[in-house]
């Protein structure tokens, strides 16, 4: 295993640097004109204000409800406090948390096997992280400074720095990066300079959801985690609105938690395969699952 502590923390991104397609430059000034560019999708009703787009405005739909099969189980070390979940080629990348223990992971899914791995300075706290292009991108909790790697060597590219206070789930829908920050509300951010775009507020039928935690981007929705349950839900990017509630209770058995087992988080795609992983904080396993709408 490579392992290695990162050495720099100040030297930030600078020109071109991440944009997976397009010409956008991060010292472009047409950041604002793009945000204001944006409308709402016609098959929604929901009000944008500004770059906000309110989702209270919606006729509220009873969430779908889905519950989950087993299809495979993977290791999953214990010692990794789960911020951040992602999978490519048979691999999954992975963000830890904690202070003096936050890193950037890559680890062989079949076998557990750590094969690739960065330590973050002892100061910052990983959260979420995502791919773009051959980079990753990683954010930190309070810190409001994203770190750039190469997605291949890991090696330390640059860092971003950003204007929301708290930096919890991210993931990318191709072309901008999304942001939660523990609150109902998804930044759209510009993956150049993390320039916010445009915001929506998630909202169900019960009213805003909060607590929004780890990312992904599935078939064009988001599916986030939500923060101290074992719930997922599924939320169409456009207007903010919850479409589905996936309810993953009793997956990790009681027998199968250790002492330091934590919340469910982390949600894994490889569209590929159309394979789904999750996982928890401190859990043992990574689970390979299939989802069903209740009867
Ligand atoms: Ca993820």
């Amino acid at each position: 295993m490579i392992q290695s502590t990162l050495f720099f923390y100040t030297l930030f991104c600078f020109g071109k640097i991440l944009l997976p397609t397009g010409e956008l430059n991060m010292n472009s000034t047409n950041e604002s004109a793009s945000a204001k560019m944006w409308v709402a999708n016609p098959d929604t009703s929901a009000k944008t204000d500004g770059d906000t787009t309110h989702c209270y405005s919606v006729k509220w739909k009873i969430p779908v409800q889905y519950t989950y099969k087993i299809i495979n189980t993977y290791p999953h070390d214990t010692a990794a406090y789960t911020q951040g979940l992602l999978y490519d080629g048979g691999y999954l990348f992975e963000s830890t948390g904690q202070f003096g223990q936050s890193s950037l992971r890559k680890v062989k899914l079949s076998t557990g096997e750590m094969v690739k791995a960065i330590n973050l300075p002892d100061s910052v706290f990983g959260e979420g992280v995502t791919f773009l292009t051959n980079k990753l991108i990683q954010i930190t909790w309070k810190s409001k400074i994203a770190f750039v790697f190469d997605k291949a060597t890991f090696k330390p590219l640059c860092t971003l720095p950003y204007t929301i206070n708290e930096g919890w789930g991210l993931t990318t829908d191709g072309k901008n990066l999304i942001m939660s920050d523990g609150s109902a509300n998804l930044y759209f951010l510009d993956p150049n300079s993390m320039t916010q775009l445009r915001t929506i507020e998630v909202c169900s039928n019960k009213g805003l959801v909060d607590q929004l935690n780890e990312l992904e981007f599935i078939n064009n929705e988001i599916w986030a985690n939500i923060f101290n349950k074992d719930i997922i839900v599924r939320i169409n990017p456009e207007s903010g609105l919850v479409v589905g509630e996936i309810n993953f209770t009793g997956i990790l058995k009681t027998e199968e938690r250790n002492q330091h087992a934590d919340v469910l988080n982390g949600i894994a795609y490889d569209p590929e395969s159309n394979r789904l992983f999750v996982t928890g904080k401190n859990w043992s396993k990574i689970f390979e699952i299939s989802i069903h709408q209740k009867q």
